[in-house]
C-alpha cells in the first residue's frame, strides 16, 4: 500500500508525523498480531492506507491521545479515530463493502464473532505451553489442544470449503490467523502442538490455503523473524520492534 513514512517504529519524544487529508491511516507494530487481524482486512480489500509503527515500550503521548489504552490498531482518518482490532475490522467492512468479509446474516455474524472474541485461552496459553511442558504441568497444552479440536470441528460444521467463511474467506479467518502464523514457533519447542492431517486434518488444509491468500503472504512474517522478535520481547524484554529493517534513515 502507498506509504511516505518510514516503517521504522515511533517512539517516546518523536512527533506525529502529519496526518493527511483523506488518507487513512494505521497505527500499528510489525510484530502485533491484533495489528495483523486489521492489516489482513486493508490488504484483501485493497485499500489505501499509511502506516505509522509503534515503539510500544516507548510510546509516544500521541498513542495515548488517540487510544487511552495505549494499544495497537488505531486507524486515524480525519477526525475519526478507532481502536480494537474487531472494532476497527467491522468498520473497514462496512465502509468498503466490496468483498465483504461477515455475514450478513446476524446470526452467523454473531456466531463468528463468539468464534474469535473467545479465542483469548488460546491466546494466553501460547506463552505459557512451552514453561509448562518443561515443568511437566500439561495445562496450558491441553488447553491449547482443545481450543485446536473446537476449530477443527467448527470447520467440519461449517460444509467442505477450506475457511471458516467457506469457499470464501471471511472475518473470522482473518480474526483467527495472526497466531497460527506463530505457532511455528511453538512447534519447534513443543512439538505436540504442530497441527497436521493426522491430528486436526482439516485444520491443517486451513492453514494451507490461509497461507495462499495474497493478504496473508503479504502482511505475513516467517518463522525466525516471529522466533527472533518472541525471544526478544519474552526473554530478552527488549522487544526488537524494528527487526529486519535495512535502512536507518527516517523522512
Ligand atoms: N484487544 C486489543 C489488543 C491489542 C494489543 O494488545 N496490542 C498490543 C501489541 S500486539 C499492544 O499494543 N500492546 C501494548 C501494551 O499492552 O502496552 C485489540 O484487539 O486490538
Amino acid at each position: 500500500m502507498t506509504s511516505e513514512i518510514t516503517e521504522f517504529s515511533f517512539g517516546k519524544g518523536q512527533a506525529c508525523p502529519p496526518l493527511k487529508p483523506g488518507v487513512l491511516r494505521l497505527y500499528s507494530m510489525r510484530f502485533c498480531p491484533y495489528a495483523q487481524r486489521t492489516r489482513l482486512v486493508i490488504e484483501h480489500k485493497g485499500i489505501p492506507v499509511e502506516t505509522v509503527n509503534i515503539n510500544l515500550k516507548r510510546k509516544p503521548k500521541w498513542l495515548f491521545d488517540m487510544n487511552p489504552t495505549g494499544v495497537v490498531p488505531v486507524l486515524q482518518w480525519n477526525d475519526r479515530v478507532l481502536y480494537e482490532s474487531g472494532t476497527c475490522n467491522d468498520y473497514l467492512d462496512d465502509v468498503y463493502p466490496e468483498q465483504k468479509l461477515n455475514p450478513t446474516d446476524p446470526y452467523q455474524r454473531a456466531r463468528d464473532r463468539q468464534l474469535w472474541e473467545s479465542m483469548g485461552k488460546l491466546i494466553s496459553s501460547f506463552y505459557e505451553v512451552g514453561p509448562g511442558v518443561q515443568k511437566k504441568d500439561y495445562t496450558a497444552l491441553d488447553r491449547m489442544l482443545r481450543a485446536f479440536a473446537r476449530y477443527e470441528k467448527e470447520l467440519v460444521s461449517r460444509g467442505d470449503g477450506p475457511f471458516f467463511g467457506g469457499k470464501k474467506v471471511c472475518m473470522a479467518d482473518f480474526m483467527l490467523w495472526p497466531w497460527f502464523e506463530r505457532l511455528q514457533v511453538l512447534n519447534s519447542v513443543v512439538p505436540e502442538t504442530t497441527i497436521k492431517d493426522s491430528n486436526f486434518p482439516r485444520l491443517a488444509s486451513w492453514i494451507r490455503h490461509m497461507y495462499e491468500l495474497p493478504a496473508v503472504k503479504k502482511t505475513m512474517f516467517d518463522k525466525d523473524h516471529h522466533a527472533h522478535f518472541m525471544k526478544s520481547l519474552k526473554i530478552d524484554k527488549n522487544p526488537d520492534y524494528d527487526y529486519g529493517l535495512v535502512s536507518p534513515a527516517r523522512l
